[in-house]
């Protein structure tokens, strides 16, 4: 991609809208605003980052529209090229005529991505920042915004550029024993090596161990609601709502169909999932629920299995827990304001006794299940989460190469060999990073853009 040329592109999204915005990038961009660009006030010259009011003509000076630009002099703008934005009308017939008149003017309309990829390529941003960005722009809950915002910031980025500074140490140290091997390696410089790779070991694993909590966080876990008719399934599914969603009546087998909602727990994404819970029917209407149920059963994150604590466990009970056993699962004691009848001893899920009625251990069930999903990993503002597979697989890889550095270095290998594992580790660190990744695995990453980003 040429990166010396000067792009232009919708940066608001199609539609209509009170402004829109056009972002040129580029050395034309002053050029460009100044050839058809009539402020409303005399500009000798343009300051950098002000807004300026005016007129947008075109070649035989009819007005285009009446509108605000910016001037941003390289290299504090996002590509660290000269930008120039102009915010006019938020309509799509105005952004076509302004888009028209710079494409004859010799503009290129720009690829998506292709601003932030100025600003990788340009060193604004490394590739996990470009990524976050992405991420950022389409982030659908509270929390991956959260975490797409803290990459962008760069904390992946530093934790990442720590752990290579320290192997890179390492490696010149090692390669310049290799040029002058005239002496040893003094003990206590082998063992300080020992211990950095070693350390080094620990905190990719840290990261790495983020992976699946991060995914969790940025797509939301989901959690199904099973147990036999009348145990209080929608019942809980409304409060941990806080609304009444699904209907509930004393009449067993209200819930016929899966029912679907959005909440967070404890700053967990959770797609909650009512379902006409596991039985033995004859209804055709009941069976086809049962079976709906079932097949979630194998994608949920967790199952929560209820028993009617105020009623004896019966068989349908065990029916429904031998439906859900092999899954990762509570046991939801409901109905604890009533006297409890249920021995629910066939049952080894860790238990949880609730009433909706009375507000009893809906709190502690919340934070029960927010710690399952995240384990230790709950979210701080000072923590790093890896959520792309990219990331996983370098980390893995470098792991893997640090762990042989380390098996040469017990076995007494030459230093040649100990240099070529931790080379191979500094790559794969440095395909998270950017610095190392090739020019395919770029190009998919960018064209995931929106135009204009
Ligand atoms: N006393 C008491 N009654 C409850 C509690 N939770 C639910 N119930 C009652 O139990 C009955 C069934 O509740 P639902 O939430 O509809 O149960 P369900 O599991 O969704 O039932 P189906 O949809 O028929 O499978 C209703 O009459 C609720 O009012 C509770 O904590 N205490
Ligand atoms: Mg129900």
């Amino acid at each position: 991609m040429i990166t010396t040329d000067t792009i232009i592109a919708p940066a608001t999204a199609v539609g209509e809208g009170g402004i829109a915005v056009v972002r040129i990038s580029g050395p034309q961009s002053l050029s460009a605003l100044q050839f058809f660009f009539r402020p409303s006030a005399q500009v000798l010259t343009y300051r950098s980052h002000q807004l300026y009011h005016g007129i947008l003509i075109d070649q035989q000076k009819q007005h285009i529209d009446e509108v605000m630009a910016v001037y941003m002099a390289a290299p504090h703008t996002y590509t660290r090229d000269d930008v120039v934005e102009i915010h006019c009308h938020g309509s799509q017939q105005v952004v076509k005529a302004i888009l028209d008149l710079y494409l004859k003017f010799g503009l290129r309309l720009a690829q998506a991505g292709e601003f932030t990829y100025r600003a990788f390529v340009n060193g604004r941003l490394d590739l996990t920042q470009s990524e976050a960005v992405a991420q950022l722009i389409h982030a659908k809950s509270d929390s991956s915004r959260k975490l797409a915002l803290s990459q962008v910031e760069g904390r992946l980025s530093r934790t990442i550029y720590n752990i290579t500074e320290k192997l890179r140490d390492i490696q010149i140290l090692l390669e310049a024993w290799i040029d002058f091997p005239e002496e040893d390696l003094p003990a206590a410089d082998l063992q300080e090596i020992q211990r950095n790779i070693n350390s080094s070991i620990i905190q990719v694993v840290e990261i790495t161990d983020t992976y699946s909590s991060g995914k969790l966080l940025l797509e939301g876990a989901s959690i199904l609601l099973v147990g036999r008719p009348n145990v209080g399934k929608s019942s809980l599914l409304n409060s941990l709502l806080g609304e009444e969603r699904a209907i509930v009546t004393e009449v067993p087998g209200t819930t016929r169909d899966l029912l679907e909602e959005g909440i967070t727990i404890s700053g967990v994404p959770v797609r909650l999932v009512d379902s006409a819970g596991l039985r033995k029917s004859e209804d055709p209407v009941e069976m086809e629920g049962v079976r709906r149920a079932k097949q979630k059963l194998q994608y949920a994150d967790l199952v929560l299995y209820l028993v009617d604590g105020s009623m004896i466990a019966d068989e349908q009970d065990r029916y429904a827990y031998r439906a859900c056993r092999d899954y990762p699962a509570f046991l939801v004691r409901t109905k604890q304001d009533l006297p409890q009848m249920a021995d629910t001893s066939f049952c080894n899920f860790p238990e949880y006794g609730i009433s909706t009625k009375a507000d009893i251990g809906l709190s502690e069930l919340r934070a029960a299940i927010a710690g399952f999903l995240l384990g230790e990993h709950l979210p701080t503002s000072e923590s790093v989460f890896i959520t792309e597979q990219r990331h996983y697989d370098a980390l893995l890889a470098a792991q893997r190469n640090l762990e042989k550095f380390q098996e040469a270095f017990s076995a007494d290998q030459p230093l040649e060999f100990l240099v070529f594992e931790l080379r191979e580790a500094l790559h794969s660190l440095g395909q998270i990073s950017g610095e190392t990744t090739s020019e395919s695995v770029l190009d998919g990453i960018f064209s995931q853009f929106c135009v204009g980003k």
